[in-house]
């Protein structure tokens, strides 16, 4: 039996898509058992953007009542992938608007003759509004990326009997792997099984060349190995939830994940309305639904960045920290700022208080000397406002690989490197007081759109968008190991890698 599933959604972004039939669904990453069996959807997809005036013409038209192929001219494009980074053609580089994938499927013969076999579509995300149709019935709708959603599709894809009599109760069953570990958090320490932990890792994006933000294993084992070569411990899934497969890395090599919705540009009045805190709201229940049998978890973040100087937003993150607590009561709760401490009207309400700031890249670029004051002032605020145990969520300076200059100027090597050990001197003042984390940004090199700030997208990376090492790479090795060594678990094996200091394994 064949399948024909079509999938239009507005691009405003690269995408990640994955998606799987299963028998049973309920929005855990379908595993396989004996009662189970997957069909991967990965691989070669038809597509089409819609480029007409109003990008609405394969409504008009009706495209998902054909096969896409007999409305029009379709490309080739892989699954999962951003088509913005795959093609040749200007206009898909940075395209808004709906495109349209379309897939034929071959069932196996059980799943549409047993009637006792549900047939589940999981789609794995899809950015940011996607409408499915299977064999051209409208069968489902969904919107925000990066999270995943399913319908039973069983009736669409089955041949129904008239008399159903002889049907027997079916069981249904599946394993998921289990960690056991506790979180905490005190005034001044962030515990993972009452043992103080302190976040040494960094902050990425799932991005690469030609891939995109299109989930690809080798790619992922790479990023781990490269952890594990920094001795990094933890990572933020800035700014949006990473797909299910990073997690369960995390899971198995004892990475600690300090998991984040894509709340993310909440820059103005307007964005702090019902409408949107009944929407971050959902998502944040689709968040914690999907990941929240992950022990590499150990916070959620509701946003990066919001307006939070703002009364309306004071309002609005309460309200979102406080659902997201109801939701999941074993877990501390953040937002990421970069307000000052003074006027930030949600700190009140999260576990920990996270902080980015770039001193020295967007303030006082090039005074270097200043940081380590800047840092120690803005730790001493926060911290005699709120007794709360502090994370240095973002801090870095972009530099190209391969430009040098001494004494260093921005966008060096040497600049970079330099930026960061001025504030590794100021995290080391607070580090073993009430500062709990520090995460470089970034990890890698990654493509953004095009603007004066950006040199062929976003520099900070310690490694390049190809996974090599600037100087910054071993500066932040050496760190790393040497306090992932100082604040070793006890029984784990001297650290020639992080795996041994797994809290959770
Ligand atoms: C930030 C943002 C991050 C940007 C970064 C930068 O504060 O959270 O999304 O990429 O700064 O490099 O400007």
């Amino acid at each position: 039996m064949a399948l024909r599933t079509l999938v239009a959604w507005a691009a405003l972004g690269p995408l990640l898509w994955g998606c799987a039939l299963a028998l049973q669904g309920g929005m855990l990453y379908p595993q396989e058992s004996p009662s189970r069996e997957r069909k991967e959807l990965d691989g070669l997809w038809s597509f089409r953007a819609d480029f007409s005036d109003n990008r609405r013409r394969g409504f008009e038209e009706q495209w998902y009542r054909r096969p896409l192929r007999e409305s029009g001219p379709t490309l080739d494009m892989p699954v999962p992938s951003s088509f913005n980074d795959i093609g040749q053609d200007w206009r898909l580089w940075d395209f808004v608007g709906w495109v349209w994938y379309e897939r034929e499927v071959i069932l196996p013969e059980r799943w549409t003759q047993d009637l006792r076999t549900r047939v589940v579509l999981r789609i794995g995300s899809a950015h940011s509004y996607a409408i499915v149709w299977v064999n051209g019935v409208h069968t489902l709708e969904h919107e925000g990326g990066y999270l995943p959603f399913e319908a039973d599709i069983s009736n669409l894809v089955q041949v129904r009997l008239t008399a159903q009599t002889s049907l027997g109760p079916v069981s249904d069953f599946y394993t998921l792997p289990v960690g056991i570990r506790t979180v905490a958090v005190t005034e001044s320490q962030f515990l993972i099984n009452g043992k103080p932990f302190y976040f040494h890792g960094v902050n990425k994006h799932e991005d690469a060349d030609i891939r995109g933000k299109g989930f690809d294993w080798p790619l992922l084992v790479k990023d781990f190995n490269l952890l594990r070569w920094l001795g990094a411990n933890a990572f933020r899934t800035s700014h949006y939830p990473y797909a299910e497969e990073v997690l369960q890395m995390c899971d198995r090599h004892g990475i600690v994940v300090i998991d984040e919705c894509p709340g993310v540009g909440l820059a103005l009045p307007q964005f702090f309305n019902n409408v949107s805190l009944h929407h971050h709201m959902r998502v944040m229940e689709e968040v914690v639904r999907r990941d929240k049998n992950h022990p590499a978890v150990v916070m959620w973040s509701v946003a990066n960045e919001p307006a939070s100087h703002l009364e309306s937003a004071g309002h609005y993150l309460k309200m979102v920290i406080a659902h997201t607590k109801a939701l999941d009561p074993s877990r501390p709760v953040t937002f990421v700022s970069k307000s000052n401490y003074t006027a930030d009207k949600a700190a009140p309400y999260v576990d920990v208080i996270c902080l980015n700031s770039y001193y020295s890249w967007y303030y006082d670029f090039g005074h270097l000397e200043l940081i380590q004051r800047q840092l120690a002032t803005q730790f001493e605020n926060w911290y005699k406002k709120y007794q709360k145990p502090i994370i240095q969520s973002e801090y870095g300076a972009e530099a190209i690989a391969g430009f040098h200059q001494d004494p260093p100027l921005m966008f060096t090597e040497e600049y970079q490197k330099s930026l960061l050990e001025q504030y590794h001197l100021g995290l080391d003042q607070k580090r073993r007081k009430y500062v709990v984390g520090e995460l470089i940004w970034n990890f890698a090199d990654f493509m953004t759109e095009q603007s004066p700030l950006r040199v062929l997208g976003n520099k900070k990376g310690i490694f390049t968008r190809q996974r090599q090492p600037k100087g910054a790479a071993f500066l932040l090795r050496e760190r790393y190991w040497k306090i992932a060594n100082e604040t070793r678990y006890p029984h784990s094996v001297a650290k020639s890698q992080c795996l041994g200091n797994s809290p959770f394994t």
